[in-house]
Parts: C-alpha cells; structure tokens; sequence
C-alpha cells in the first residue's frame, strides 16, 4: 500500500467530522453531498475484497427509487451476491473512520481478513443517471486506483445493441446510441411488434391459420398500434393499465402477445395450439416441420405465468439472430410518434374515473371534453389523463406529429386536470 498516496487522495475526499452511516440493506444511502467520502472508501474496499478473493468485484452507485437528491453505494461479490457480512462491518468501519484513523482501519480490515496485497484487483464500476452519480462513482475510481486496482466504465459503443432489465427482472427494453449519439429506446411495443410478426410468420409456414392477437394498454404508441393492424393486420385489443389486465386478455386467443410499453409482457398459448404444434412438428414435412419444430421451441422459451425479462431476451435474440435482423433494422419498423408523459398533483386523485380501458374521462364532468378540445389542435395527437394504480398522482399522456406538440398537448392537459 502507498500509505502516502492514499493520505493525500483520501483529503480530496475528506470525511465530515462526526458524521456516521451504516451499511444497510441497500449498503450505503443518504443525501448525495454527504457521500463522497463513502464513494472514496468503497473504491478502496472494493480493492481489498478482490485482491482477497481473487475475483472482480462489483461497485454500484445508486439510489434507486429513492428521491433524485439521494445517492448510494453497494458492493457486490464475485458471484454477483450481496457482500459477505463480515465485509459489511469492515465497509461501516471504514466510512465512520474519522480521517486520522483510515489508514489504520485499512490496514487492519487487511490482516484480519489475509489479504495479499500483491494480488491484483479489478473492480467493475455501474452508476445510474442521477446528476450526482459521475462525480461521485469517479469518487470511487480514486479509491481503485489508488490502491492499485484496475476498473471497467461501462460504456455503451455506437449502434451496439444494449438491452435492461429492471430490478425483479419483470420489465426488458432494448436500445442503442446511432453513430450520431442519438439514443433509441425499443420498447415493449417494438418488442411485441417483432414477436407478434414472428409467430405469424411461422404460422404462415406451417400453414395454420390460428387466431392471433396483440393486447396493449393506452400507453401503447400510436405508430405500433397502427403498424401491427394496418401492415402486420395483427388484430389489437386495448385493456386497462397493469399485467394482470394484459394477461387476462390475452388468453381469450390461441396466441395471445401482450405488452406494457415499460416492457412488461410475455406471449400466451392456448393449450390446444401447444398440442397441434407439438403434432405439427412430429407429423409434417421438410419445411413446414422445421418451422413447427422452430414455433414449438420457441413457446418453450417464453415464461407463460408472468412476464419473465430474461425469457423475453432469450426470445428475442432467438428472432433477432433467425431472422438475421440487426437492432437497427429491428427499430426501423416503425417510428415512434413523439410523446410526453407527466404526473400531476391533486387533492384527491379518485375524482377521476375514466372508461374505454382507461382513455376516456368519466368524472369530474367537463374534463373529457376539454381533452378533446386540446387534442383537435394538434396533428396525429391523442391524450389521456388517468389517475395511477402505484402512486398518489394523476399521469397525463400525450403524442402528436412533433416532440414540441407532445410537450404542449400534455402541459395544457395537465392544466384541465386541476
Ligand atoms: P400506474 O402507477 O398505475 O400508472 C405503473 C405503470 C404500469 C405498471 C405498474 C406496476 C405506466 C404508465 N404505469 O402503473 O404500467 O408497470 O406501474 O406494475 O408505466
Ligand atoms: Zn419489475
């Protein structure tokens, strides 16, 4: 250890006098100004806990849900696990360390825990979109680097294709950043556009004619809605905003794809067309075999009792490399029509009751027909206000012909809400 390197970076990260964190179940989270320190030192641990079990480690800066103005670290083992408890204690004894004791409380979480420190470190380094979270993770490189270890920034290169999943692995987007750095968001609509084509492409090569339906919520875009009746002539049902709704729709169909534009979903299959495909695939010849072969491994893959972002990848880099389609090409289906959703304050958010899965205001009197007044001003537009299932806002969603239009159909929308 370079004792006096560390002194002199651990000053450009100087640890408020008395202040105390614990490491907790998100490891540490508090108020993104008091965390610089705690970013510093877990570059250090980090270092420690992979030099000591030979693996890379994971560093992740976020808060997650929490308010913007919050940020937080947690460290992650080599196998993708929660810290080992006794390196929970070392991670608080380091943070809490006032500034004269760090070096000590370094070296000895190092002999108790045999580190050799000649063994090299590496440390994976992820940090989400918060203003705070580049200043801080580059917090966190100076404790790599000081100690010697090296790190990986994730970077995303040009066109590469890039897919995230959220926290319970429920939800899959894909995207890229095109050579002129825009970024591209595919969602679960473009998701269900590509597998929706698929099964019908494949039904079409064995030659069944099966009914085969598309199941999205308001928040669909409008383009892919369009795209899938009128080019894919893929019939599309609309039903209120949540899984459980999506799902049950879509088991009124043989095969039933359904999506949640945030990238919940997954594809139904009625029993009977799981038998007549296995049939198929046993029974038929040359090329209507291989495709009822190919449809019969494909149902395997989807997880029909809930939407499963992993199955969903397998799935969808199964059609992408089948079909040989880049993301690019992939994207290009359709082009999304520019949108805007906001969320708005009220006193009681239940004065809105709304039918027509969720796009038309019922109550309070009038409302519905100022959203329409708005919408008539505009190009391409639609809006619809509704009052959230998960929190106490109601969302207001807008699209139309322009990103500019989107932004004022949805602000004067907002506007009729209060
Ligand atoms: P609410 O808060 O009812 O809009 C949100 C999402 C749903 C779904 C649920 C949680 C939007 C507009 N709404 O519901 O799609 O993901 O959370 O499961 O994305
Ligand atoms: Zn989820």
């Amino acid at each position: 250890m370079d004792l006096g390197a560390i002194t002199k970076y651990s000053a450009l990260h100087a640890k408020p006098n008395g202040l105390i964190l614990q490491y907790g179940t998100a490891g540490f989270r508090t108020k993104a100004e008091h965390l610089d320190h705690v970013m510093f030192r877990m570059g250090l641990l980090a270092v420690l806990r992979s030099k000591q079990t030979k693996s890379t480690i994971g560093v992740m800066v976020t808060a997650s849900h929490n308010p913007e103005e919050d940020n937080g670290v947690k460290l992650v083992d080599p196998l993708g696990e929660m810290l080992a408890p006794s390196w929970e204690e070392h991670a608080t004894c380091l943070a809490n360390a006032e500034e004269q004791d760090m070096q000590r409380v370094l070296i000895d979480i190092s002999e108790k825990e045999a580190v050799n420190l000649q063994q090299d470190a590496f440390v994976v380094i992820g940090r989400d979109t918060r203003p705070s979270s580049e200043k801080l993770s580059q917090s966190v490189i100076d404790g790599v680097t000081v100690l010697g270890g090296q790190f990986h920034g994730m970077e995303i290169k040009s066109n590469e294709r890039c897919c995230s999943f959220d926290g319970d692995a429920d939800r899959i987007v894909y995207y890229y950043h095109d050579a002129d750095g825009h970024f591209h968001l595919i969602d679960g609509d473009k998701i269900a556009t590509l597998i929706s084509s698929f099964l019908k492409e494949l039904l079409v090569e064995i030659g069944e004619s099966l009914n085969i339906g598309v199941v999205q919520t308001a928040y669909a875009n409008g383009s892919s809605t369009r795209y899938l009746e009128e080019v894919m002539k893929v019939p599309v049902y609309c039903t209120k905003t949540g899984v459980k709704h999506l799902h049950h729709k879509a088991q009124e169909f043989d095969i039933g794809v359904y999506f949640e534009a945030n990238g919940h979903g997954t594809a139904l299959f009625s029993t009977a067309v799981e038998m007549k495909i296995k049939q198929s695939a046993e029974q038929l010849e040359d090329k209507k075999r291989k495709a009822a072969k190919m449809l019969e491994n494909i149902i395997d893959l989807f997880n029909q009792a809930a939407g499963d972002a992993i199955s969903d990848m397998l799935v969808i880099e199964a059609i992408l490399a089948l079909k040989g389609l880049t993301v690019q090409q992939w994207d290009a289906l359709y082009t999304d029509l520019p949108n805007r959703q906001l969320k708005v304050q009220v006193a009681d958010r239940r004065v809105i009751s709304t039918t027509d899965a969720e796009r038309q205001a019922v109550t309070p009197p009038g409302l519905q027909e100022a959203i329409n007044d708005l919408v008539k001003k505009y190009k391409l537009s639609r809006a619809f206000v509704r009052p959230s299932g998960t929190e106490d806002v109601v969302r207001v969603y807008a699209e139309a012909d322009s990103q500019e239009s989107a932004d004022h159909l949805a602000h004067e929308v907002s506007l009729a809400v209060f």
